[in-house]
């Protein structure tokens, strides 16, 4: 067990650090973005889960700390990879409580500007969950970090019972469909319609698609093959630390 003590002062002292999972492009296999993960180490070696801290961080007003935390990793690596010529897109997970607070998009466009990366390289992720909940005012937070330039990912798709209209509400430019489809789909037709639903709505939105948590070649090919747009998952790359990842690529490719 962890306290919002410890979480606040592992935030402070660095113990909390971003690793990025690849996507790739199904057509060519090319890794054309990134998904960045917080981590949480103890003192003795012990990692914190993500299911654990967040929750926790969101509950105790921190989660904001948090995500200008990985907001920064994503853009200092992405110079840093940038500078090995890899140019990577770089998704970062927001929580609905992130946008509640006052002048998140300023805030957030001028981590960016400090860094100089233009907010079209990163994609923030909420979860369909989080967009139900979701107030007026988050809405209207989303609407302005689209105006940004940000993308703007609907993640866990098909787990949240989202309504089309709320959906259609907002301006989505990524739908992730929930590993939990992805999972077993080749052999399994229900998991497989939910896909190909997904997919169809995503085409009427106009965004692109992300499948997550894709272990197989299987899997690969039947999202291919059904018109997925990116692959996230084992069969690519585990998360990895940013000074892995070109070798994670190197490895994939
Ligand atoms: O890393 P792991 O696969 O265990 O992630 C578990 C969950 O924690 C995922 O749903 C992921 O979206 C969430 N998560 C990981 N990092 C962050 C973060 O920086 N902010 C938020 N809000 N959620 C995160
Ligand atoms: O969507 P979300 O942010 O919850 O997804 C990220 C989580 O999924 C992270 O905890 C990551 O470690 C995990 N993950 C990534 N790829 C795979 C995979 O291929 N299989 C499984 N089971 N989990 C994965
Ligand atoms: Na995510
Ligand atoms: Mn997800």
């Amino acid at each position: 067990e962890v306290s919002l003590e410890q979480a606040r002062e592992a935030l402070s002292r660095g113990d909390i650090t971003a690793h990025f999972q690849p996507q790739a492009e199904f057509g060519n296999g090319k890794i054309v973005g990134v998904e960045a993960l917080a981590r949480w180490r103890l003192d003795d070696g012990r990692m914190v889960p993500p299911a654990v801290f967040v929750p926790l961080m969101e509950a105790g007003g921190l989660v904001d700390e948090l995500t200008s935390l990985m907001l920064v990793q994503a853009c200092a690596w992405s110079k840093r990879w940038q500078a090995r010529s890899l140019d990577l897109r770089v998704s970062v997970n927001v929580s609905a409580q992130n946008l509640t607070g006052p002048e998140v998009a300023d805030r957030y466009e001028a981590v960016l500007r400090e860094h100089g990366v233009s907010p079209e390289k990163i994609v923030l992720e909420i979860t369909e969950s989080s967009v139900m909940s979701d107030t007026a005012r988050g809405l209207g937070m989303l609407a302005r970090l689209r105006l940004k330039g940000f993308g703007l990912s609907v993640d866990d798709f098909g787990t949240g019972y989202s309504s089309l209209s709320q959906l259609s509400q907002i301006p989505f430019t990524e739908l992730k469909i929930d590993r939990g489809f992805v999972s077993g789909a080749p052999t399994q037709p229900r998991k497989r319609a939910m896909i190909e639903t997904s997919l169809d709505l995503a085409r009427k939105l106009d965004l692109c698609v992300v499948a997550e948590g894709v272990e197989t070649v299987d899997e690969w090919q039947l999202l291919a093959q059904l018109g997925c747009d990116f692959a996230q998952g084992y069969l690519i790359s585990a998360p990895v630390p940013g000074e892995e990842l070109p070798d994670a690529i190197q490895r994939w490719r």
